[in-house]
This record gives structure tokens, sequence and C-alpha cells, in this order.
């Protein structure tokens, strides 16, 4: 019992310590089994809710899912993670959730996510990339394994400007 409750602790403070969960350099399996989709908004306004396969039943086993979602230039796009129940493990190695603010389908600059808790997040600029990894099984757990994200279009005060690699965006 008490173990159960120190590993929650544990997973809930680093779901929501931005710090804890920023990149690192861990390379995530592949979207495979069809779980690779691409969704593209077209208004300011706009949103969808992302959940789990299999929702609301646990999540499968093995999975290695891809989300890329697109919104028209001058917007973003905020992620609101409201159910968010996955697999804790150190370094979120067994399940984990990840995304990429910039939209890099290689996730080089990939934020993850496991145990559970809630968490909002927001893109860049308007593009957003998500995945989501689970290993071969679950401990038993009261809640069940699920997530339910919505992602909601808002306009972007602040986009960055166009750029081309190698060249200045200013004399
Ligand atoms: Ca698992």
């Amino acid at each position: 019992m008490w173990v159960t409750f120190f590993s929650q602790l544990f997973w809930a403070f680093l779901l929501i310590s931005p710090s804890a969960c920023s990149s690192n350099n861990r390379t995530r399996r592949q979207a495979s089994g069809g779980c690779n989709y691409s969704f593209q908004f077209n208004q300011v306004g706009q949103s969808a809710m992302l959940r789990s396969p299999g929702y609301p039943q646990n999540y499968s086993p093995n999975i290695a899912c891809r989300y890329t979602v697109t919104s028209p230039p001058g917007t973003k796009m905020n992620l609101q993670c409201t159910e968010f129940n996955v697999e804790g493990s150190q370094n979120c190695q067994y399940d984990v959730f990840f995304l990429s603010p910039t939209g890099d389908s290689t996730f080089s600059d990939q934020q993850y996510f496991c145990g559970p808790g809630t968490f909002t997040r927001s893109s860049t600029s308007n593009r957003l990339a998500i995945g989501f990894n689970t290993d071969a099984g679950n401990p038993q757990s009261s809640t069940p394994y699920r997530f339910q994200c919505q992602i909601t279009v808002v306009s972007n005060p602040n986009p960055q400007p166009d750029c081309s690699c190698g060249v200045r965006n200013l004399v």
C-alpha cells in the first residue's frame, strides 16, 4: 500500500515538473501495426480529442503510435491532457507518451510523460507531433490505463518567422 502510494506521488511529481520530462536523446520505436495518423485542422477554434487506442479500456500492449497534427499558418495548438494514466517507470522506459512541440517527426526535441496526472502543452507553431509506445503489459491498477487529450487550434500571436537553413532571417 505504502509502496503504491509513494510511487504514485513520485510519478505525479515527475509529470508536473517540466524540467524532469524535457527532451532526452532516447530514440523511440517507430510506428507499427497501422498506428500512424495525421490530422489537419483548417481554422482557429477547432478542436479534436486524442484518446489512447482502445479507450475507454486499457490501452493495448506493444504498440507504437504516431500522430502528426497541423493547423493553418499563423496558428498553433494547445494540448490539454485532462485524463492521463500511463504506466510509470524510470525515464518512462516501459510505456511513454511523447511529443515534439515543433512538430519534428524525429522527436529530437521530445518531451515525454508517464504516470498518473494531467498536463497542458502548446506547439510552437502550426505543427505538433505526438507518439505513444507501450510494452508487453501493465501492473494492476484500480484506474484504467488510458489517456484523453484535447487539441485546440488558437491564433499564434508570436509566430516564428519562416526560415531556411543557412539563411539569415534578419540582415
Ligand atoms: Ca506497460
